[in-house]
Formats: structure tokens, sequence, C-alpha cells
């Protein structure tokens, strides 16, 4: 029986695989940087990509796939920011996979588009074994949620290029403990930026920016 599991858990993987290429040569052919945005519910995913909307758009060309179990809420409020937007219902998924992207791309004008962010379901499990084609992972831990989460879900933290703490405007009323924080991801994802900023305050938002910017000219040159 446990055989038979793991077949049909490869199966399913290895036709993942196969979109999420055709996905990352679509994104090479029209220039696009893709940035897998992931977390647990409320971290700030939607936040960030207003705030990065608002203040990026001007400089740059940006567009977001969101994915969400219902509602087109995350979607709604992304685009009051001035980018385009596509909502990906996943029904009761508790991630994106790479189909379901690249089914939504056929509504994002990937031709005008430079960086690409793809806002995951907010999970920190199921959706760390799902490639999208991305060029970037980039997980949200919110100092709401404690230092210890990299310890305790490691595979999203591993894959990670970029961990963003987020709500550090919270810090000063909350037990969580930012140096500790910052030493479990050196042991889970030494390799990993690690960026903090307040999406409320807009403290550290810049280097978030300026990090991005980077990434893209490092792939696409100026
Ligand atoms: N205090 C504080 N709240 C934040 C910050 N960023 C997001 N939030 C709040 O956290 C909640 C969840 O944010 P949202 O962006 O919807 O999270 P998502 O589920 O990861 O997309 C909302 O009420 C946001 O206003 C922050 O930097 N500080
Ligand atoms: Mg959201």
């Amino acid at each position: 029986m446990s055989t038979r599991i793991v077949r049909i858990e490869e199966k399913i993987l290895k036709k993942n695989e196969v979109s999420a290429f055709e996905n990352r040569e679509l994104f090479k052919k029209n220039k696009v940087l893709a940035v897998n945005l992931l977390s647990s519910p409320g971290a700030g995913k939607t936040t960030l990509l207003v705030r990065t909307a608002e203040l990026l758009k001007n400089r740059i060309n940006l567009a977001v796939s969101v994915g969400d179990l219902q509602t087109e809420a995350d979607a709604e409020r992304i685009a009051g920011a001035g980018v385009p937007v596509v909502q990906i219902n996943t029904g009761t998924a508790c991630h994106l996979d790479a189909n379901m992207v690249q089914k939504s791309l056929s509504h994002i004008p990937l031709e005008s588009t430079d960086i690409l962010f793809i806002e995951n379901v907010g999970n920190l499990v199921c959706p760390a074994s799902f490639g999208l084609g991305e060029h970037l992972r980039v997980v949200i831990l919110s100092a709401t949620e404690g230092e210890e989460k990299p310890l305790k879900y490691p595979p999203i933290f591993q894959t990670a290029h970029c961990v963003c703490i987020n709500k550090t405007d919270l810090l000063p009323y909350i037990d969580f403990d930012i140096n500790k924080c910052r030493e479990n991801l050196a042991r889970i994802c030494p390799n990993a930026e690690v960026i903090e900023f307040s999406c409320r305050t807009g403290e550290g938002l810049e280097r978030w920016f300026d990090w991005l910017i980077d990434r893209w000219k490092i792939v696409y040159g100026e």
C-alpha cells in the first residue's frame, strides 16, 4: 500500500515538473523574473505586494498571480495598487501547482512584465514541494508567528532565496526574539538573504526593493 502511495506522489510531482519547465521557458522568452511568495496565512504576502506595487510600479513593470482556496479578495486589494493581477482559486488544494500558474499566465501581459509575483496559498508545508518554474522563492515569516518556525518547517526555509521577517513594528509588544530567529535561519538556510521590515510603517522595505531589483538585473541585465 505504501509503495503505491509513493508512486502516485512521484507521478504528480513529475507532471508538475513538466509544467514548471514550460513556465520557466515562457518566463525566459518574455524576460520575466518570477518570484514565488510563500508564508503561513496572514504573514503579510498580500500587504507586501500592495506596498511593492505602490512603490515600485513606476520603476519596473510588475504583475501578480495570486492563489487562494476561494474569494477574489487578495486580487482586488492588489489591483487597487494599479498592477495587472489574476486570482487563482484552488478549491480545496493547499498549494499552487505549476499547471494552475500556467493557466493564469494567459491573463498576464507577460511581454510587458519585468517581475511576476506568484502569491502562493498560505501554508508552510505543501507549497515547498511544488516548483512553479520560478526563479526565486521568498518566504515571509511574521514576528507574531514565533522564532522557532524555521526549525519546525525546515523544507520551505531551506529552498528560500530570501526570508523576510515582517511586522517588526510589533516587536516592542510581543515576545518574539529576533536574534534567536536570525540564529535559527542561519542554521536552517545559511545562504538565504534575510530582510527585516514592517509593511505597516514601511521601515526596512528599501532593502527589499533593492534586493529584488538587483536580482532582476542579475538574471536579465540592464
Ligand atoms: N502590525 C502589522 N500588521 C501587518 C503587517 N503586514 C501585514 N499586516 C497585517 O496582517 C494581516 C494579514 O496580512 P495579509 O497581507 O493579508 O497576509 P497574507 O495572508 O500572507 O496575504 C492584515 O491584517 C495586515 O494588515 C505589518 O508589517 N505590521
Ligand atoms: Mg494574501
